[in-house]
């Protein structure tokens, strides 16, 4: 059995090695080093993270996709992907605890005011800022996954006042589940009693953008956002207007437009944000590995991988 990783990020021996141990059989080659040494029709499974266009297509024996990543966006731009083949996303203990963890730590930065301690200690003041209870700060998730589901159960026991907005309706106790566009329960009355909003969404057409200035107006004075989707879910311009009219009373931004982002971008130096490099959270194959190894055995007795990709909803 044969697996090509194609990545553009440079985690291949992570990989090689976690595979090594967990599945002696799995003949591991990288692209595009090793495309040229060998029939890649004879390639059985590809663990991808965006891929160049066309790559995937040339491996014209693939038994499934296996996305390094929970978002496929990346895949999916590629007009030549192999649509009738499933692909997986990737569904990983330690990518999910990553994702939870920054969301915490962001959402206490900014329910305890961390930003403007920050300012006071530069300027010299000892002024206690008024704390307020985390029943009144209303958190608001956008997507209700995997990911959305495990922050939303961590910040629970903190007492936020918590909520989540998705496509069709979505169950979690302690959690109010708005959904669709329309009605009491819609977007716009979760963007209404939102103070610190999350984007986990999926990128896909119906959500490219929705963090706009529409959108953004719709939510209280000093709110913040914090997105660790895509960068494609801001129109970085109306972001930027609506913290530079103190609107938004901040933002975290994991994902980017363009990455990396290009130097002297507003963002690198707006003081109402707060950035990290797309690495909110990251898969690490000495976790992921199982599920990959999962996924390859599931496949060779003729099952199902986990986790497939709806095409049509694009995730
Ligand atoms: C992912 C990511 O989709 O890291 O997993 O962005």
């Amino acid at each position: 059995m044969k697996l090509m990783f194609v990545s553009e990020e440079d985690r291949a021996e992570d990989w090689r090695a976690e595979l090594a141990a967990q599945m002696p059989e799995l003949e591991f080659l990288v692209w595009p080093d090793d495309a040229p040494r060998v029939d890649l029709a004879s390639i059985d499974y590809t663990l991808v993270w965006k891929p160049p266009a066309g790559a995937l297509q040339k491996l014209s024996g693939l038994k499934y996709i296996q996305s390094l990543g929970a978002g496929v966006d990346g895949l999916l731009v590629d007009p030549t992907l192999p649509t009738h083949l499933a692909i997986s996303r990737m569904v990983d203990r330690s990518l999910i605890q990553g994702m939870t963890e920054y969301i915490v730590y962001n959402v206490i930065h900014y329910h305890r005011k961390m930003g403007a301690y920050a300012a006071q200690q530069a300027a010299g003041a000892w002024k206690a800022l008024r704390q307020v209870d985390p029943r009144t700060r209303r958190i608001g998730i956008m997507g209700l996954g995997e990911l959305g589901r495990d922050a939303a159960a961590k910040l629970l026991p903190l007492e936020f006042n918590m909520a989540s907005w998705s496509r069709t309706p979505k169950d979690m106790a302690g959690v109010t589940s708005f959904h669709g566009d329309a009605g009491p329960q819609g977007f716009d009355a979760f963007l209404g009693r939102t103070d610190i909003l999350i984007c986990l969404l999926p990128l896909t057409d119906a959500t490219r953008g929705i963090i706009n200035a529409a959108n953004l107006a719709k939510l209280p004075k000093g709110a913040v956002v914090i997105n660790c989707a895509r960068g494609g879910h801001v129109v970085d311009d109306d972001l930027l207007a609506a913290l530079d009219s103190g609107h938004l009373g901040g933002a975290c931004l994991d994902v980017f437009n363009t990455e990396p982002l290009p130097a002297g971008h507003s963002y690198w130096t707006h003081p109402g944000v707060r950035m990290t490099p797309h690495t909110a959270s990251l898969t690490a194959a000495h976790s992921a590995a199982e599920y990959v190894v999962e996924n390859i055995r599931r496949v060779e007795r003729g099952e199902a991988p986990l986790n497939i990709v709806d095409l049509e909803a694009g995730y």
